[in-house]
């Protein structure tokens, strides 16, 4: 019944461990073999940063990096996979170290914006017009470096020359208030679609709202999904979950709050999303603890509590809640609701 919904994570979701505090604890697992995995997990889309797809893009020229893209769309079609977006990895290179689109630095944000045209010639080969834009570095670890009226207008130059490199290009921006910087530009999907209108082509700017950033800037991340879809713009998400303001956890889908990742599908539902055609991205992480042979479970988990919680959302009983709601007896809605989600 819920089967409508296409699902997508990307090759970064399955990882060996590493953290900020300690080395890796599992083996790396190839892209080819990550490939293998994704339809065994129940996933159809792939999400690309541009240099998971073609990963010395740096040194090749052009026409090679579109040469090697072209293989990669080759062993997606022979897995029957589809690549949902490329987003360029602009906070590793050295290049970025004080962002990209936003350093002071006019050589760094002219490399920043060819960047854009390279991953724009990777989604094109790999067969989707969908950029995603994580700011990860545009933002300041204090304010006083930056003039961020300036940064503003930076960002919408380099996503007006992507607009105008490619008249098909589609951008979605993930937005994020914090970490790896102090504080983020655009850390809020309102951010976000206010930057798309004053862009060259609005039309072709929109968002993809991940849950656990919108925790970490004390929103709701199913209200953030609403704004979105109110204007049409919801063009991605990477669920999650998020226990507390700490650092970004990447948890297992409902599993630091199941009500408010039943309020995230419940939007979804509300707003059509899976009529669009749109994927649900799940933007997990495996604990450190996983044995290799377990690290890739926290995905399809993730999947199975989403379909369950559509279940949730389509059997919720409808009169009880337009009753509850005509009387104003949110206490009663309230308990309805905790009800239906212990299956009492
Ligand atoms: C990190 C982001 C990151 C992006 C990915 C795609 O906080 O969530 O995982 O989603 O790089 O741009
Ligand atoms: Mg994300």
């Amino acid at each position: 019944m819920a089967a409508e919904y296409r699902f997508s994570f990307g090759p970064w979701n399955i990882h060996s461990g590493a953290d900020p505090f300690g080395p890796p604890v599992r083996p790396s697992v190839s892209f080819a073999e990550k490939l293998k995995l994704y339809k065994q997990l129940g996933f159809d889309g792939v999400q690309f940063h541009d240099d998971d797809a073609v990963p010395d893009m740096e040194e090749l020229a052009p026409a090679e990096i579109e040469r090697q893209a072209k293989e990669v769309k080759k062993m997606l079609d022979g897995e029957g996979l589809v690549a949902e977006f490329v987003a360029p990895r602009l906070w590793e290179d050295p290049r970025g170290i004080d962002g990209a689109f936003t350093s002071n630095d006019p050589q760094c944000r002219a490399w920043a914006v060819e960047r854009l045209k390279r991953c724009n010639d990777i989604a094109n080969a790999l067969g989707t017009r969908l950029h995603v834009l994580w700011l990860a570095r545009e933002g300041t670890y204090i304010r006083e470096a930056k003039n961020a009226i300036q940064a503003h207008q930076h960002l919408i130059d380099a996503i007006n020359a992507l607009l105008e490199y490619d008249p098909h290009a589609e951008v979605a921006i993930e937005p994020k208030p914090n970490e790896p910087m102090d504080h983020a530009y655009i850390p809020t999907i309102g951010h976000a679609l206010a930057l798309a209108e004053r862009t060259a082509d609005p039309g072709r700017v929109g968002g993809l709202i991940e849950t656990a950033h919108a925790l970490l800037a004390g929103l709701d991340p199913s209200d953030e999904m609403a704004f979105a879809l109110a204007l049409g713009k919801l063009w991605s998400v990477h669920l999650n979950d998020q226990n507390g303001l700490k650092f970004d956890q990447d948890k297992t889908f409902g599993s630091a709050n199941l009500r408010a990742a039943f309020n995230q599908v419940r939007v979804l539902e509300l707003g059509g999303y899976a009529g669009t055609g749109r994927f649900v991205g799940l933007d997990v992480k495996a604990m450190r603890t996983q044995k290799p042979e377990a690290a890739q479970k926290h995905l399809a988990n993730s999947r199975e509590i989403f379909l369950l919680l559509v279940e949730k959302v389509r059997t919720f009983p409808r009169d009880v809640e337009r009753q509850c709601i005509a009387d104003r007896d949110y206490e009663a809605l309230e308990l309805a609701v905790l009800k239906h989600l212990v299956g009492s």
